[in-house]
Parts: C-alpha cells; structure tokens; sequence
C-alpha cells in the first residue's frame, strides 16, 4: 500500500531528493538544465507567480506552451505555490480553450509567448495572461522577484494539484482533477514497478506535456528517479531516431504509430542506447511489437492508462511482457472485466474493463462522473478479455465494436491484420450503419509511399488471415486518419463519415 503524509507537496518532492549537480532537462540546442537550476528557477516562477500576479493557493492556472524545460518549470512552480495546473495543448483552438477555463473557472494564463495569439484570440473574461519566452519586462521570466528559496505551500496530500482535460473523442470535455498524493502514486506504481528507471536514464518521447502521458513519462517519472529528459518541441518519429542516437536515449515513451512510423526510417541510426521504450494511448498491434523486437532487440512495454486516472494501470515489464496483450495490474492496482451490470464476466469472455487502485477518477461539475465510477471501480470504456493466467488482452473500445448481421467485430483485430500487408501505413476499422446488417466493417486506410489503391488485394490477403465475416466490406483510402490533439484516431469522425 502506498502511505504519503498528510501534509506533501508534491512538486517539492519531486524537486527536493535529487542531486542538484545532476542534469534535470536537455533540449536539442539549448543548455542543459541540472537540477539545482530547475530548483532555481521554479522558485522565482513562484515568487513571480504569489508576490507578483497575486496568485493564492488553490487557484487554477492554466499552462500553455509547446514542451520545453520552461513549461515544466512553470507546472511545477504552480504546484509548489499549492495553485492548481491546468494543462492545454497546444493544438487546442480558441472555442476550445474558452470551454476549459469556463469550466475550470480559470484566473490566471502562463502562456509560451509563440502560443499566446489563441489565447488571447478567445477573449475570455477575468484571465490575466503571463506569456514566457518574450523579451518584454513583463513577460513572466524577466519579472522582479526575490533570488531567495521558494518555501513549498503545505498542501494536504488530498488538494487538488491539477486538473487534466480530456476531451474524450468527442463531447464537451471533462476536467479530471488529481490530488499532490496521485502525482507520486503513478511514479510510484507504474514508474517504480514496470519502467523501473535508474538516476543515469534520460528519457523522452512524442507525447505533449499538456496530455498526462508525457507529463508522467517525461516529467514525473525521471524527476521521481532523479534522471534527465531530453524535451522536444517538435518528435515526429522522424525526429526522435536521431535525437536518440545525439542524446544516448535509453527510455522513450511514444504512440504504437510512432514505433511503426520509426520502423520505416530506423535504417542507419543508432538506437543502441535505449533500454526501456513504452507504449500507450492507443492498441499497439502485436506486429509492430514484433518487428520492433526484431530490428533492435527490445521489447516495447506496452500500457492502458486514462486521463481518469492519470496514468498507467495494466501493463507489465521485461520477461512478463506477452505480446498482443496489455499486461497485468500494475501493483498497486485491481482490474478486472465485467458486465454492464457490474457483475465479473468469466475468463475468456469479453467485457468492460473495471480497475480500482491509489488513483480514482474525479471529474469537475459533471454527471459524466455517474458512467465511470460505479460500485467504487473506475470503467474506463474498453472492451476486454481476461484470459485464464490473469492477462488482459484489449479487444476495442466497447463504443467502437463492430455488430454485424449478429457478429462481433472488434476493429483492432482486423486492423492489426491489415497492418501487416507491406503497402499499409495506417488502418482504422470502423462500423457504418447498414439497413440489413446493422454495421457494416469498413476498413479506413492510408497508404504508404508510392503503394497502388487496390482494394481487391487487400480483401484477399485479410480473407487469408480473418474469418470472412470479419473482412471489411469497403475499403476507403485517405491520405491521413483523423486524429485527436493527443494521437488517438477519432473513429466517430469515420463512422458518421457521409453524413453531411
Ligand atoms: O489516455 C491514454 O491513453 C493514456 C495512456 C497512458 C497514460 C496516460 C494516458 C492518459
């Protein structure tokens, strides 16, 4: 069980333990950050932040800016001011960031001086927005404030330190609001149990710091370690593989289409130096488990998390890993599969996925809070299997299966087949309404470079591997699938393709 102290201050627990010679943050060009000037340069973002813009504890403040020692710097300094982090991304579009700080009430902006026109372009009444970056004596990093350490607010374990938006794949977002204690506890569970860092790692990896994958995977985690990150404002898989090789990566956290995406260009870089690469956010297709195993020899940890619950919660680590399933519980955690009904479903059969564990879903104002938490389990709106040894193997998420003249078919299966024709890059199978089948399975399908539209080929190397009633009827080709801020295909945007 894991025991914090009534009293924490997470962001101070994070900043305190480590070495402060030791690095903190690389970035591609600029200076390295050791811990000790992270240390410094919180304090001063909190002294600017208390004495300067009058925030107090407890008010939320929204962080804006595109990843980069300075946006965490300013996250942490939040917390450690015992004000509440509210995280956008830099993808979010006006409307968008007007509806968070309605809902989350906001008062305060801190905004990368390159993201602040959206910001600003929203015109939302009461925010004070502070940019970073700029040279204006103004701008939040050129403010005066006291060199002296900043002491920690004495937060209780239970205050709210952030609030994660999700904006699911579709409807008005729901703010997720996590407590000082839940930030360690997912470095202390998933991070300490399965990724298992040591001090010399340095980590990095796609996601953005405003999704709580990359705040965890790229923040929480290293600094619980007291390892370095590398931060990059732009990781496209094309950018992380030399950005591995320069950097000597040795734990990278990206998308299952990221590790396929670098599969196509690995040849010629050197990638020798990672020892730990996750995955999440989406299915990993077991053949791209495969065939990065193969090419480098290592074996992607592979992990279901939410924003619910802040991070990751089945998954499992080295020689436990079995591919083609997510993994175990992570100590700490309780999941198991079940009916709508709440009632546990037998081993073998599908059903939703229910887990408990140190972190629990608390959305802001909204009812939405009724469908996830039931009976005290978190029901994260994915179907699953349990299999016999206790792996839970992800079969869709329960809104994307496929019911077709009485069959059920899960998209990630046929999607995972498809994959492994040589001509596609990107696959999303999606259930269209059919007067006489109910669904249809249509197959939505990028292709790669120079690769011919052949639907008739494709139907015949999927009949070769599926049970026919399982083959998309229809192949659409596109030239990129439509995705959310955060990577995960918006299926629904597929479904009701057509629609007007
Ligand atoms: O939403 C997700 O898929 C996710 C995965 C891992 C960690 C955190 C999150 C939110």
């Amino acid at each position: 069980e894991l025991l914090y102290p009534d009293r924490l201050n997470c962001a101070a627990e994070l900043l305190e333990h480590a070495d402060p010679a030791r690095p903190a943050f690389h970035t591609a060009a600029g200076p390295t950050w050791t811990y000790g000037e992270l240390r410094a340069h919180v304090d001063r973002i909190a002294h600017v932040l208390t004495t300067g813009l009058g925030v107090v504890p407890g008010n939320r403040v929204l962080l804006r800016g595109p990843t980069s020692p300075w946006l965490a710097a300013c996250w942490l300094a939040v917390l450690k001011a015992g004000a509440v982090a509210v995280t956008v991304l830099a993808q979010q579009r006006p409307h968008e960031l007007a509806t968070v700080c309605e809902i989350a009430r906001i008062g305060h902006a801190l905004c990368d001086i390159r993201a602040v026109d959206d910001l600003a372009k929203a015109g939302i009444a009461g925010l004070r927005i502070t940019t970073y970056g700029g040279d204006g004596t103004d701008d939040l990093l050129h403010r005066p404030a006291p060199a002296t350490p900043y002491p920690a607010v004495d937060t209780a374990s239970d205050d709210v330190a952030l609030i994660a938006f999700t904006s699911g794949t579709t409807g008005r977002p729901k703010g997720c609001m996590h407590f000082h204690r839940d930030v360690l506890a997912t470095a202390d569970t998933f991070s300490r149990h399965v990724l298992r860092p040591r001090a010399d790692d340095v980590f990095t990896g796609s996601p953005p710091l405003g999704f709580t994958f990359g705040l965890g995977g790229l923040v929480i985690f290293p600094m619980r370690a007291g390892a370095s990150t590398l931060l990059l404002e732009q990781a496209s898989p094309r950018q992380l593989l030399p950005a591995i090789a320069e950097h000597r990566v040795s734990v990278l956290f990206t998308a299952p289409t990221a590790y396929r995406a670098m599969l196509d260009a690995l040849e010629g870089h050197d990638v020798s130096s990672l020892r730990r690469c996750v995955s999440a956010g989406e299915n990993l297709p077991v053949s791209v488990w495969q065939a990065w195993h193969r090419r480098t020899g290592l074996r992607i940890i592979n992990g279901i998390g939410a924003t619910e619950l802040l991070h990751i919660f089945v998954s499992a680590a080295d020689e436990h890993i079995r591919p083609g399933t997510t993994g175990v519980p992570v100590p700490g955690w309780q999941a198991r599969v079940q009916d709508t009904g709440g009632r546990p479903v037998p081993d073998g059969e599908p059903g939703l996925l229910a887990v408990r564990g140190p972190v629990g879903c608390r959305y802001l104002a909204d009812p939405r809070q009724r469908d996830y938490v039931r009976d005290g389990w978190n029901i994260t709106g994915d179907t699953y299997v349990r299999e016999s040894d206790g792996y839970f193997r992800y079969v869709a998420r329960a809104d994307d299966m496929i019911i077709s003249a009485g069959y059920n078919i899960a998209g990630p299966e046929v999607e995972d087949a498809l994959l492994r024709h040589p001509d596609v890059a990107e696959t999303a199978v999606v259930g269209r309404p059919d007067e006489t089948r109910g669904q249809v399975a249509v197959a939505y399908t990028v292709l790669r470079d120079g690769a011919r539209r052949d639907p008739e080929s494709l139907r015949a190397f999927l009949c070769a591997e599926l049970a026919p009633y399982k083959c998309p009827r229809e192949f659409v080709f596109l030239d990129a699938l439509p995705r959310t801020a955060t990577g995960k295909v918006q299926r629904f945007r597929l479904r009701t393709e057509g629609d007007g």
